[in-house]
């Protein structure tokens, strides 16, 4: 249905990306695209890299006056550090040496890459586990968030956890005190506190800001919790038919493919195991406190009083905001590395491979899960109703909506 395929090295030439799928007439431009990548980029305890690079998507294909016209999206982005590695990620043999990366990092994909792909050279593995590849996610999540746009979806995030602080944020959540780059500490102190971790908690945000201060200055680095919310999505996305069907098992999927994601849940999540189901699950509400749209239509059929299931039951959406959270490991390249070995030699090392790191990427995380969720869901949308011009997919959602509510003879 809404396919998409990334390709390209950290300290290659730059990245590329190709979105098949979407409907014709869908209205797209480069300033969409480049909103979401530089959101990508901010967070405090990001590393040097993200002062090299400027992300921009170039549009290459697919799209025409601004229109998209159902041919595949294609997407070219720059690595600006590109410049800084030429011999080193030469496409063609390069006579000139080079230093092989052999001090396997504890942590990353180098140790089993390595063996599974038989490198000498750990650069072959990291490069391309190397979390830069984001960057194409997060262009092609951008589309998926216009297309969404038009059916009322949106997709936010923030983060709840980092480094052992724990935030305690008022919902519904300010998302724009969560925007703010670039940062005017001067004009909003406490909002940029917020945006630089992307934290709803001011009191939360400034203790993660301290805490990635102390983790910086002992050469260590930082996990912590991420919570994507989208609102808007309509009831009854994928199916309890069949496992492969059911949304959660593609949600779970796209958010547990991000790089140092080690686990996912949706709405109360784990904290339902200690629960009684008479205190978990989400009551229905009477149709005389039912929202009607100016159309006619529902604006929310079969609302519920409270949201544990997390928009989700039987594999498909109830109507309720869709709330996935995600947690996030530590990142595997560490100032002080850990103890390792020699890929060479099997022989014991005193630190890992360090070249150049992030303290944390937890905030960066946090829109990269946007990106991933607005993929699942534009997919999802696309199953169900179907199109191949915007107008198309939209009729059906109109006249699906028509049809949800009580059955009545
Ligand atoms: C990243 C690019 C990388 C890292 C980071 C994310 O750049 P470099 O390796 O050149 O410093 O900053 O990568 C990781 C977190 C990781 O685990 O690999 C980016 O573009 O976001």
């Amino acid at each position: 249905m809404l396919r998409f395929l990334t390709a390209g090295e950290s300290h290659g030439p730059g990245l590329t990306v190709i979105i098949e799928g979407l409907p014709a007439g869908l209205h797209i431009s480069e300033d969409d695209i480049s909103r979401d990548l530089s959101r990508r980029q901010v967070g405090y305890g990001r590393g040097a890299r993200m002062q090299i690079e400027q992300d921009h998507a170039v549009i290459r294909s697919g799209v025409r006056h601004g229109l998209t016209m159902g041919s595949p999206i294609g997407l070219t982005i720059e690595n600006r550090d590109w410049a800084n590695w030429g011999e080193t990620m030469s496409i063609e043999p390069s006579s000139v040496p080079f230093d092989k990366i052999l001090k396997i990092r504890p942590g990353h994909a180098d140790t089993p890459g390595i063996a599974k792909y038989m490198q000498d050279d750990a650069r072959n593995i990291l490069e391309r586990s190397s979390a830069r590849e984001s960057t194409s996610r997060v262009a092609a999540g951008a589309i998926a968030r216009r297309f969404l746009e038009e059916f009322g979806i949106q997709v936010n995030s923030h983060v709840t956890v980092l480094g052992g602080v724990h935030a305690n944020p008022t919902y519904p959540i300010d998302w724009t005190t969560l925007e703010d780059t670039p940062y005017h500490p001067e004009d909003r102190p406490a909002a940029s506190k917020m945006a630089a971790v992307r934290c709803a908690d001011p009191a939360a945000a400034e203790k993660m800001i301290n805490e990635i201060d102390s983790a910086r200055a002992d050469g260590d680095s930082l996990g912590g919790v991420i919570e994507i919310i989208a609102t808007g999505a309509p009831i009854g996305l994928g199916s309890h038919i069949h496992w492969d069907r059911k949304l959660t098992t593609k949600l779970a999927a796209a958010v547990m493919s991000i790089n140092a994601v080690k686990g996912v849940e949706f709405g109360a999540g784990f904290d339902q195991g200690d629960l009684r189901g008479s205190t978990t699950h989400d009551v229905v509400k009477p149709i005389d406190e039912w929202e009607k749209l100016p159309d006619g239509n529902w604006e929310k059929p079969w609302p519920r009083k409270t949201n544990n299931s997390g928009g989700l039951e039987g594999g498909m959406t109830t109507g309720e905001p869709v709330v996935v959270r995600a947690v996030v490991k530590p990142i595997a390249t560490i100032i002080n590395g850990l103890p390792t070995v020699d890929l060479s030699s099997g022989e014991l090392v005193e630190r890992a491979h360090f070249e150049r790191s992030d303290i944390t990427f937890v905030p960066t995380c946090a829109t990269i899960g946007e990106s991933m969720v607005a993929l699942v869901l534009a997919e999802a949308l696309l199953e169900k109703f179907g199109g191949d011009h915007i107008e198309e997919t939209k009729r059906n959602w109109k006249s699906y909506m028509a049809t949800t509510g009580p059955r009545r003879e």
